[in-house]
């Protein structure tokens, strides 16, 4: 077995299923509730702001009542473990890796609980709402924003990621549909620069063709038995 030194782990709205937070692409997905146009595109937000921050008001308030799962707590026993090089790549906007004990996290696709100000740049840590438009602590505009990657927007950190993924000896997936790109391109980047490839999911996803090897099931049993 070839040392591994190495890892990069992507994960998707399916390691927090468990928690209770919903997926984007079940019968009951998020996108169902609102149309995508309305809700995670620039021009939704532009269109009709208040829609959108209830959107996220509501994401947020889930995410602080959620608690990490087994799942989250196995990859945070990694992170504390693993001498190597390790980064966790994370689509999902929740804190659940954080509070599952993980610290090398990359939020791509930007975090529920943070809030960005149009007008003066300054990020902030939220966990209340920002329908009512509260002001900037920064700069006292009512321009806050979620902190959110939309649709055509560009995720953050893709350099970083990128050359991980290159020098991973290890690229393992959980819990995404591989629907949104690039993230989902990242299998495809990680067999490039001969990493070993591996899918933990429930059911086989747009991009099981091109794993080494796929398991299915729960990632609360997987994720810990995979770690372990
Ligand atoms: C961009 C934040 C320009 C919002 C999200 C080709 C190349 C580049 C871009 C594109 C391209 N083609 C099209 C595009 C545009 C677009 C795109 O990909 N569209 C799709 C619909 C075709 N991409 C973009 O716009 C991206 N930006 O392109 O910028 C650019 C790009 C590169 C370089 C330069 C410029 C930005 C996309 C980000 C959008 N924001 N999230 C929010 O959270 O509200 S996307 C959102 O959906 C997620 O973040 C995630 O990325 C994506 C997929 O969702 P999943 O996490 O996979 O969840 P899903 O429900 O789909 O699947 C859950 C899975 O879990 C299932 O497989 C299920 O079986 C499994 N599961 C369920 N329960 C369990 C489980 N597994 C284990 N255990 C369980 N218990």
């Amino acid at each position: 077995m070839a040392v591994i030194r190495n890892i990069v782990i992507l994960t998707g709205a399916g390691i927090s299923a468990e928690s209770g937070l919903k997926t984007f692409r079940a019968e009951d997905g998020l996108w169902e509730d609102h149309p995508v146009e309305e809700v995670a595109t620039p021009e939704g937000f532009a269109r009709d702001p208040a829609l959108v921050q209830r959107f996220y008001d509501e994401r947020r308030a889930n995410i602080v009542a959620a608690e990490p799962n087994a799942a989250h707590q196995a990859i945070g026993r990694l992170d504390a473990q693993f001498g190597g090089e390790l980064l966790i790549v994370t689509q999902n906007i929740d804190d659940l890796h954080e509070r599952g004990g993980a610290r090398r996290v990359h939020h791509m696709h930007g975090e529920g609980l943070s809030v960005w100000c149009r007008a003066c740049d300054v990020r902030h840590r939220w966990t209340g709402t920002l329908g009512d438009g509260p002001a900037c602590p920064a700069c006292g505009e009512a321009a806050m924003r979620p902190d959110i990657v939309w649709f055509g927007e560009m995720p953050y950190d893709l350099d970083r990621i990128f050359a991980a993924v290159a020098q991973a000896d290890l690229f393992v997936s959980i819990g995404t549909s591989g629907a949104v790109y690039p993230a989902a391109g990242l299998v495809a980047e990680a067999n490039r620069g001969g990493a070993r490839t591996l899918e933990l999911n429930l059911e086989r996803s747009a991009g099981s063709h091109l794993f080494d090897e796929t398991r299915l099931g729960p990632a609360s049993e997987l994720v810990p038995q995979w770690v372990e």
